[in-house]
């Protein structure tokens, strides 16, 4: 603007000097978003007083070794143990208290009224065990406790991924047999039914040398894992990217082999059908989380 007058020229000069300086009219430089900080690899729920740790995202190998999938998955959270028969309890004080209708999935059926596990009384598997793996919940009970604790079952792909890594490992610590000389890496069936120390579940985590390649234990037996995911076969695809099964079937998929099978049950790739309401002594489950969304990732603002 051209000034005429000097009156003009002051008033213009008085008007600029009323524009507060946030509103300065030159642009500004671009913010640059602040450096992405890595995810933790640990965390910890309070709900069930559980430890989950990161299994980074990416590309890897799922299902046998002879006919092997790339699978890509976003990064997730994993239980470092089984839920224990402790974890379990504060579950089910919780729905004595008010009821599983904030957690039941929608498909259970009414006719289930509890979720208190088969071999609960048990004096070997049941709740005086209080720090080995909850045995004889069904899927809707680890649907519901799951829920409950603000985590999620499993896929079959992501229960993979944290059991073998991306390398298509046989066993979580890699091709050699749980069992070599005095070494014991999981609980299992192994020359006899105890040989190991356990004749029947073991305290989670009494196998550090049985860890995955992310730190998960046990992902090799003490009890076989319940997954979210339908059972049915894998899909004939050689890539997949986050896949999460069928949209429906009769049977959930479960993983990892348990106290009670031998070697060849323990093998990451194996899988085996359960019905949902099916309860077995050596069938329990840990859970996942998603990375939570406000997470350190995301830009400052
Ligand atoms: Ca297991």
């Amino acid at each position: 603007m051209t000034c005429r007058t000097p009156l003009a020229a002051l008033l213009a000069a008085s008007l600029l000097s009323l524009v507060p300086t946030g509103c300065i009219l030159r642009p500004r430089a671009a913010e640059k978003p602040a450096a992405a900080a890595p995810l933790p690899k640990e965390i910890r729920n309070a709900t069930d007083d559980s430890v989950l740790l990161l299994v980074p995202g990416g590309e890897g190998l799922m299902g046998l070794p002879s006919q092997p999938k790339r699978v890509t998955l976003k990064p997730f959270y994993m239980d470092r143990t089984e839920v224990t028969n402790a974890q379990y309890a504060r579950f089910l004080a919780a729905v004595a208290k008010q009821g599983d209708e904030a957690w039941r999935h929608p498909d259970q059926p009414a006719s289930k009224k509890a979720h208190e596990p088969a071999f609960w009384t048990h004096e070997q598997l049941g709740a005086g065990k209080a720090d080995c793996p909850v045995v004889g919940v069904d899927w809707f009970d680890a649907y519901a406790y799951a829920k409950w604790a603000d985590k999620r079952l499993p896929t079959e792909a992501e229960w993979e991924r944290a059991a073998r890594g991306t390398d298509g490992r046989i066993y979580p610590w890699g091709p050699e047999p749980p069992e070599k000389g005095f070494t014991f890496r999981a609980n299992f069936y192994g020359t006899h039914l105890g040989a190991d120390g356990f004749p029947f579940t073991a305290p989670v985590g009494s196998f550090p040398l049985g860890a995955s390649p992310v730190g998960c234990l046990d992902m090799a037996g003490n009890v076989a894992e319940w997954c979210a995911d339908w059972f049915a076969p894998l899909p004939a695809e050689t890539r997949l990217v986050n896949p999460t099964g069928p949209a429906q079937g009769t049977a959930r998929v479960t993983k990892g082999g348990g106290w009670n099978l031998g070697a060849d049950s323990l093998r990451s790739f194996n899988r085996w059908p359960l019905e949902p309401l099916g309860r077995a002594s050596n069938v329990g489950f840990r859970c996942a989380k998603d990375i939570p969304v406000e997470s350190p990732a995301l830009p400052a603002k």
